[in-house]
């Protein structure tokens, strides 16, 4: 098998670069080791910044998200059960974001695939890039029990945080970055009407968030202890933790019912420096990993591939490699930028098992500066809702 760009990973950075790549002309393989189902059955991200929704209505990916998605002027922060304010990224910046989950995305992506007959290759197991640092890299791969080869120009490493597209990079060429903090977030999917706005909230009793999929598809979430397990929290006990955590009026809002999907994800940061080793590039989740906190993992996997796809068009149609000579560097420009923004929101929202009053008050006192600063909300508008991509 042959062709320009070999994909390592059919998520949404995989698929999405797939697509921008065979828009600007450029032939691609997706070699994905999940089948499609299992991929389409990953309950994750949910909010999209402007740049995010832009680059999808711009490939035709932005149809059902514009029937289906929710469109937010900003989010809503409460605190210790006391009223709230109005982060307005709209009247701030002019910007909006949009509530559309990574599942739907992923399944845009996998239509838009179907429709132009891409190769996008599930299940493919044993995936191994070679010769990368030369000028005719290779990957090996084992698929419907063959052993398969396919000679491509470039590698895209977009398989995730536990793929083995970084680590083909030689440890000596990488440098790793990363924080663990010490708690983690357990989600749930509900077929109940959601608030109206995300909403984040710091309470005694630690983190919780609401947020949505759809007018009768809410997303909820609480801080949890790292060694809690699922089995230990019922719906039930869910509820009545979520609700304990938002002030009384808002709570009274809040619809339950069974979740129809629960899961644990600890926190934390990474960042893998660079993300390019000779003919291969790292995308996404497979060159940093943010805390939800911002709702910014799968944004970043939607610059990076932005700004790849860019780069690689370049070569094909005038020859010039100066963007992907640039790629890592301008990527991880925006990374750091999220990272920050992550770790300020996971900071400012969460309550540390370690902290102490002295902590308690100055985050407090930053939530009261936030209250009652407009300078301070459109900073933080402006973080939230993403800033633009920089120029080629
Ligand atoms: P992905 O991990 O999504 O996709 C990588 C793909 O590569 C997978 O399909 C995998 O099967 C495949 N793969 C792995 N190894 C391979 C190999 N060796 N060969 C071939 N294929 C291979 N972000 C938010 O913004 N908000 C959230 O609320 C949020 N919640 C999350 C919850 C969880 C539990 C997780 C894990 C992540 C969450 N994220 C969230 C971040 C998430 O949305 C990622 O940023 C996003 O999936 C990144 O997309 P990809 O880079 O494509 O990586
Ligand atoms: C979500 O809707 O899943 C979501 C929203 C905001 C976040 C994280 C997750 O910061």
């Amino acid at each position: 098998m042959k062709t320009s760009v070999a994909i390592i990973g059919g998520g949404p950075a995989g698929l999405l670069l797939s697509e921008m790549l065979h828009r600007q002309g450029v032939d691609s393989v997706v070699l994905e080791a999940r089948s499609r189902d299992y991929v389409l059955a990953r309950i994750r991200a949910g909010v999209l910044e402007q740049t995010t929704v832009d680059v999808l209505r711009e490939n035709g990916l932005g149809e059902r998200m514009d029937a289906q998605g929710h469109p937010h002027d900003g989010m809503r922060i409460v605190w210790a059960g006391r009223s709230s304010y109005f982060i307005n990224c709209y009247e701030h910046l002019g910007k909006r974001f949009m509530a559309y989950g990574q599942t739907q995305i992923q399944e845009d992506l996998f239509a838009a695939a179907d429709r132009r007959q891409a190769r996008v290759l599930t299940e493919a197991t044993d995936v191994r890039p070679m010769d990368v640092a030369s000028d005719k890299p290779y990957v090996l791969f084992r698929h419907n029990g063959v052993d398969e080869r396919l000679d491509c120009d470039y590698i895209a490493g977009c398989d995730g945080f536990h793929g083995v597209s970084r680590k083909t990079i030689p440890p000596t060429h990488l440098q790793e970055f990363e924080k663990a903090y010490p708690f983690g977030w357990l989600g749930i999917l509900s077929r109940t009407a959601p608030l109206p706005d995300v909403t984040y909230a710091n309470h005694p009793r630690g983190f919780a968030l609401a947020s949505m999929r759809s007018s009768n598809l809410s997303r909820y979430y609480v801080q949890v202890p790292l060694d809690d397990k699922i089995e230990d929290w019922s719906d039930d006990r869910f509820w009545s933790e979520l609700t304990a955590r938002f002030p009384p009026k808002m709570a009274a809002r809040i619809q339950t019912g069974p979740s129809i999907e629960k899961s644990i994800a600890p926190l934390r940061s990474f960042v893998a420096e660079p993300m390019r080793h000779g003919r291969l590039f790292l995308c996404g989740d497979a060159a940093h990993i943010v805390p939800p906190t911002g709702a910014k993992g799968l944004n970043l996997a939607v610059s990076d591939v932005f700004y790849l796809s860019r780069a690689l068009a370049a070569v094909y149609r005038d020859g010039s490699e100066r963007l992907i000579d640039s790629y890592s560097a301008m990527a991880l420009r925006r990374v750091w930028s999220s990272v920050r923004t992550s770790w300020y929101l996971t900071n400012l929202l969460h309550r540390f098992p370690t902290a102490t009053e002295f902590d308690q008050r100055a985050q407090e006192a930053e939530l009261d500066y936030l209250n009652g600063s407009a300078h301070a909300q459109a900073s933080l508008a402006e973080q939230y809702a993403g800033m633009p991509f920089e120029p080629a």
